[in-house]
């Protein structure tokens, strides 16, 4: 290996092979109960848990550990209001014909419409952004590298981080999404890649049908 500074592995843990087993078994069974939810409480959400779960998505590898993504993170009434009003454009041109044919059938078991209540109702969102330039401090600005991958497994690290905690999200992508730049306040350089509705499912929510399939184990890998 190339010189470079280094340091001994620092916090590794071993397990035993069936320690291993439980474990692997355990994630999975606390997973599996993942589920989008449209239908959000208003109920509110401490900040500190939404701060813990960004710094476990901050943990995600990178391009040249470059971490190339923004959280802005909204809470503020009017700012979700505003945020609803041009998502709710967007998604208007959408179904009404932007989507074509294949897409909207496609969307017609999940149920999903122009209509985006949870954007006001939802105690918090979290507009993801990614960097094309930057560096390992937010004062580099150099090129980054596996943007799109790079921000999502850190979205996939925050998803998982917030289902842990306790609470329920969405993965909204309205399309375009290039309001939330003016909205958030973040450079044209950064590229919106998801909303993320984030809290308590509401009393009555529900999940479509569609969902709740998954492909079994064999039909989603080949063990060569
Ligand atoms: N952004 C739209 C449409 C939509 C697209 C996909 I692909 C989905 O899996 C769900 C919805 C909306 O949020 O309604």
């Amino acid at each position: 290996m190339q010189e470079h500074d280094s340091k001994p592995l620092p916090d590794f843990i071993e397990y035993s092979p069936e320690e291993m087993e439980q474990r692997s078994e355990e994630f999975y069974n606390e997973i599996k109960r993942r589920h989008t939810v449209r239908m959000f409480s208003d109920r509110p959400v401490d900040r500190k848990i939404i701060e813990n779960c960004l710094k476990a998505a901050g943990t995600a590898p990178s391009g040249a550990n470059h971490q190339p993504w923004h959280f802005a993170v909204i809470s503020n009434p009017e700012v979700k209001t505003a945020i609803r009003d041009a998502a709710e454009k967007e998604e208007r041109a959408f179904y009404e014909g932007r989507a074509g044919e294949e897409w909207l059938d496609a969307l017609s078991p999940l149920g999903t419409d122009d209509h985006k209540p949870y954007l006001e109702k939802a105690p918090w969102l979290i507009a993801i952004f990614a960097q094309q330039r930057g560096g390992v401090t937010v004062e580099e600005e150099r090129k980054n590298y596996y943007v799109r991958e790079s921000v999502g497994i850190a979205t996939g690290f925050l998803i998982n981080a917030l289902h842990h905690s306790g609470l329920t999200t969405l993965t909204h992508t309205p399309k375009p999404m290039t309001f939330l730049n003016e909205i958030c306040q973040r450079p044209k350089t950064e590229k919106a890649y998801i909303l993320l509705v984030v809290g308590y499912p509401s009393d009555d929510a529900t999940i479509p049908d569609h969902a709740t399939i998954k492909k079994p184990l064999e039909d989603i890998c080949s063990f060569i």
